[in-house]
């Protein structure tokens, strides 16, 4: 044990302690006892002074250091091998390299901050430090290229499932965005390496707002947060801890059973089944009324001439240009 973890496991009883009791269980001055105390406080440990009665530990840091969250997961495999960095320009870049320099299937990538977080097609993904989770898994499903595209909905089901764990409602906005009263709350980012017939490498890059009180301009009216909408932080390694768990459990399920069950569990959770949809797929614009997910996670839509149209990969914006 260093000192900070014998002044720390002092201070775990709960009971305030005093100063010169500290001070003397670790042989140092009481000035020096201030001075660790203000350290651990600079790390995220919320210590209480009190004048005459001492100090007490009422909370420790919410890391997503591997150690912390060893002790946290409640998973076979997802999440096993853990690399968590205080700043990257984007976990999926760091997950796609440690993915070809070997990571097993579902390793995790997190960080406290993203300088580059991505959205798709080249968009930016807001990440401050300290507030939300920017996380990415490593995934080696044995599925063709074109039988990976639900993966991102197995994902979404992970997410809503996980937010309504924390006393929120989502809504599964297609294909890959999660909704809180009707503002954007996550995002998913799914990559892949692979040549005709095989997958080599699947990242799935997963950012959850989740303590964020203000945005910047250019999203302010379309993002939203777990705080913001719950009233109340939420701790961004408990919030991990049951994602990771939700996604193993669909990421499963996708692999040995195929897309159906996981579209099924996906309708659940959407809301704009019925709704006016404007469609960019490639290309390709058009508007309709969004009418159902197909087993396969394809939308279909029904345009005003009553013809229907399988929409693959691409964007939906709700209602008149709105969502
Ligand atoms: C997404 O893209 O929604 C995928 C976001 C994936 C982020 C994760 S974080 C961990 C991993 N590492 C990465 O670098 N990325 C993944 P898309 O559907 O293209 O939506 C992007 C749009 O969402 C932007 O153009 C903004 O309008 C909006 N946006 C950006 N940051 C946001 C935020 N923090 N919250 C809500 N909306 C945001």
């Amino acid at each position: 044990m260093d000192s900070d973890e014998r002044l720390l496991a002092l201070l775990q009883s709960g009971e305030f302690v005093s100063g010169e009791a500290i001070a003397e269980l670790l042989g140092i001055s009481r000035a020096a006892v201030a001075k660790r105390v203000g350290e651990l406080r600079r790390r995220g440990f919320q210590i209480a002074a009190a004048p005459r009665r001492g100090y007490r530990l009422d909370s420790v840091p919410d890391a997503l250091t591997a150690d912390v969250m060893q002790e946290r997961l409640d998973t076979g495999w997802i999440g096993r091998a853990w690399k968590h960095l205080p700043s990257t320009g984007s976990t999926n870049d760091e997950a796609a390299a440690w993915a070809r320099a070997g990571a097993p299937a579902g390793a995790v990538v997190v960080a406290d901050e993203q300088t580059k977080g991505r959205g798709r097609l080249g968009r930016k993904w807001h990440s401050p430090p300290g507030e939300s989770l920017y996380l990415s898994v490593v995934l080696r499903p044995p599925l063709p290229p074109h039988r990976v595209p639900p993966v991102t909905l197995a994902a979404g089901v992970a997410v809503a499932e996980t937010l309504l764990a924390f006393e929120v409602t989502p809504s599964l906005k297609w294909p890959n965005d999660v909704q809180l009263d009707g503002k954007k709350v996550a995002g998913i980012l799914t990559e892949m390496s692979a040549d005709i017939d095989r997958v080599h490498q699947l990242i799935v890059g997963i950012g959850v707002n989740l303590n964020a009180r203000v945005f910047p301009e250019e999203i302010a009216a379309i993002a939203t947060s777990v705080a913001r909408v719950r009233g109340s932080t939420v701790g961004r390694a408990e919030f991990a801890g049951v994602l990771c768990a939700r996604l193993e459990r669909w990421v499963t399920q996708f692999v040995a059973e195929g897309a159906a069950p996981v579209v099924a569990a996906w309708k659940q959770h959407a809301r704009f089944f019925g709704a006016r949809v404007k469609v960019t797929s490639g290309r390709d614009r058009f508007e309709g009324v969004a009418e159902d997910l197909e087993d396969d996670g394809a939308l279909r839509v029904r345009l005003d001439d009553g013809r229907a149209v399988r929409v693959v990969a691409g964007e939906v914006a709700l209602g008149d240009g709105a969502g």
